[in-house]
């Protein structure tokens, strides 16, 4: 989205899939779902059952049905790791696309490059936090400035509430 002020919603998202995420099955699914926000287009949908050599499982082309997104599998896929690599042209024209591992009869899971997850990408922002120091003591002498002017702020009540006190002292001291 080169538009920042383009509206968010326009944009289907994934909402779940089957194998979830991370999903380790005991037995090899017959069949791969993916479903969206909103009735994808069936143009430019591809979907990839990639086991770690590379290979496709996927027996078909995917099938688009009200946002569902169904690809069958070569049956009985053997023990392993695999990752649905899917693509799918969403209803606003914008192309969306995504990484599902999942793992087959106790097997470890496919290793790749790290993909930006909400973990990774947290830990990243906090690394470049850590980069920008200055930001950092601007926000510290801020910090120290409202200490002071809040103590500042208390001494000259003090002062007064101190003041006051003695001026209502002396007006007694004159009434009596
Ligand atoms: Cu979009």
């Amino acid at each position: 989205m080169l538009v920042p002020a383009a509206p968010a919603a326009a944009h289907d998202e994934l909402l779940a899939s089957s194998p979830s995420p991370g999903a380790a099955l005991d037995s090899a699914p017959t069949e791969v779902t993916l479903t969206f926000s909103a009735d994808v287009l069936t143009i430019g949908a591809a979907v990839i059952v990639a086991d770690g050599a590379g290979k496709d499982w996927a027996a078909a082309a995917p099938a688009v049905d009200n946002g569902v997104v169904s690809v069958p599998l070569v049956p009985a896929l053997p023990a392993g790791g695999y990752e649905i690599r899917w693509r799918v042209v969403s209803q606003d024209g914008h192309p969306i696309s995504g990484v599902i591992p999942f793992t087959i009869g106790g097997a470890a899971p496919l290793t790749r490059t790290p993909v930006a997850t909400p973990a990774t990408r947290a830990a990243s922002d906090a690394a470049a936090a850590d980069t920008t120091p200055q930001d950092q003591s601007a926000r510290e002498d801020q910090g120290i400035i409202r200490i002071l002017l809040v103590g500042a702020g208390g001494a000259i009540i003090a002062v007064a509430a101190y003041a006051a006190f003695h001026l209502l002292r002396r007006k007694k001291g004159t009434s009596q």
